[in-house]
């Protein structure tokens, strides 16, 4: 929602999707030059930053994630008020910053470089890890604490400045976080928050990349903005960390435990109302357990409780008035063409409740299943984010490996089955970057390498210790200490 406040500044409000009037946020947005300037004042503060010794800095990420533990409540608050998601999830979402410190705050005193052996006597080699100096982070506001930390917190340990563009539609839960961050002992310039609309923050970034104050850039969202994203960032010799949509596959065998794989789906398919890049796209269940899984899978979505998200719910509310729309779009465009086997579909209003519970004015969607999906069906190849599952069915293993990789995405996937050399299979053919097993495809755990292939990113890895790759560049340094010149590939020792 952008305005003009009476310095004439560009305004958002952020406003709360259980309750759309109430505003809670107003942020002035910054254009493209503001932009620039965060990320030149951050070069200028990285290089006293990177002097720090990474021990120290592992300091301040403990102190972070003390801050973080400290007012998780009323972080998770924040999130659920702004974002409409549900407490308990966003009281998790809080536990993977903590987390993530954790993990790293050790890492400061394992930034390991290696020892190598040498060709040649006398002489030594050696691998240092560099940080890259300013990474430009913008992120989207479905994870608005814990998916921006995954970038911040170890691109912060490993000695780089970061400036941070924040979804503004979650703009008071990033503010909160910052502040939090900022009240660590990190020195000024180090880590910088801008708000900006798209436009404005494309314009920015592509001035920084040109004057150099900007060395890698972490991305956060749709395939399209991603696709965007990385061509800038390629364009300058910089490389993008791009973490973007999914279409994932949940398969069930015939052999699996069926009320398990219903609870699964409900809570892949529908958990955060479907708006989590993780979240599922498709069942593709084998033809002999369909009906009977397409039968419970459809009484539990129509059983599920959607509604205030300060409560006890599987969902609340879709993010903002933008994802509503685009999510009704994809509503008008099913109904002729597909059948829906949940029940009601459509946003939960008075004239469309939800047993007793009438969506409040909120940005409330009923949970829709869609049977006999096929290939060449939009709701099978495109990512809708939002409480949308498509069910299609499979006669062979080969053939559900090969469907579920058919969209082209390739970020999380499920198979349920009881068999390991299924599973084994699955995950042998499976181009998607994350694999579960009798577990939703949504959920992964902040220390195992995240991130996506095909559509889903350009390969980069978040989490872990494989994202320190992304903030560190390897340096390599040979120390010859036998007092004459040796020449490597020409004087190699002889035995
Ligand atoms: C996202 O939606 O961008 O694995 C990330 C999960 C979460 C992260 C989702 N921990 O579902």
């Amino acid at each position: 929602m952008g305005g003009k406040d009476t310095a004439g500044e560009s305004v958002y409000e952020s406003t709360n999707p259980a309750r759309p009037g109430e505003v809670v946020a107003r942020v002035g947005l910054a254009d493209a030059a503001a932009f620039a300037a965060a990320c030149r004042t951050a070069k200028e503060a990285q290089r006293e930053w990177a002097k720090v010794p990474a021990p120290v800095r592992g300091r301040v990420i403990a102190s972070i994630g003390r801050l973080v533990e400290a007012n998780a409540e009323s972080l998770a608050r924040l999130v659920t008020r702004e974002i409409g998601k549900p407490y308990a999830e966003a009281l998790g979402e809080v536990r993977e910053i903590v987390d993530t410190c954790d993990f790293f705050l050790g890492e400061g005193r394992r930034l390991y470089g290696q020892t190598v052996p040498s060709e040649m006597p006398d002489k030594n080699l050696f691998t240092f890890r560099n940080p890259v100096g300013v990474a430009a982070v913008i992120t989207a506001g479905n994870f608005p604490v814990a998916v921006p930390s995954w970038y911040l917190v170890p691109a912060l340990l490993c000695g780089n400045a970061v400036v941070w563009k924040p979804a503004e539609y979650a703009a008071a839960s990033a503010e909160a976080m910052y502040r939090l961050f900022a009240a660590s002992g990190l020195p000024d310039g180090v880590l910088n928050v801008v708000f900006a609309d798209g436009a404005q923050t494309f314009a920015g970034l592509e001035l920084a990349l040109e004057e150099g104050s900007v060395h890698k850039v972490g991305f956060t969202g749709s395939s399209e903005v991603g696709r965007k994203v990385g061509e800038l960032a390629g364009r300058h010799l910089q490389s993008a960390c791009l973490e973007l949509g999914g279409k994932n596959p949940m398969v069930i065998m015939p052999d699996a435990e069926l009320d398990l794989a219903v609870e699964g789906a409900l809570f892949s398919g529908f958990g955060t109302a479907g708006q989590r890049c993780t979240s599922l796209g498709t069942v593709i269940v084998h033809e002999s357990v369909h009906d009977e899984f397409v039968e419970r899978f459809a009484r539990a979505a129509r059983e599920a409780r959607i509604g205030d998200p300060e409560q006890d719910v599987l969902a609340g509310p879709l993010l903002d008035q933008k994802f509503a729309d685009r999510y009704e779009e994809y509503l008008t465009w099913i109904q002729p063409h597909h059948q829906v086997v949940s029940g009601s579909t459509g946003k939960i209003t008075k004239d469309n409740p939800r047993g007793d519970f009438d969506g409040d004015g909120g940005l409330y969607y009923h949970p829709v299943i869609v049977d006999g999906v096929r290939p060449g069906d939009r709701l099978f190849l495109e990512e809708t984010f939002g409480p949308i599952v498509g069910v299609t069915t499979f006669t062979s293993l080969d053939e559900a490996v090969d469907l579920a990789n058919r969209p082209g995405y390739g970020l999380s996937s499920s198979i349920y089955t009881t068999d390991p050399k299924h599973a084994f299979r699955f995950r042998e053919g499976i181009s998607a970057g994350m694999v579960s097993v009798n577990n939703s495809t949504s959920g992964a755990e902040a220390h195992l390498p995240f991130g996506g292939n095909g559509k889903s990113g350009n390969g980069s890895r978040q989490s872990g210790v494989w994202v320190l790759d992304q903030f560190t560049r390897w340096q390599a340094m040979n120390w010859d200490f036998s007092g004459r010149l040796q020449k490597a590939q020409m004087d190699v020792a002889e035995i």
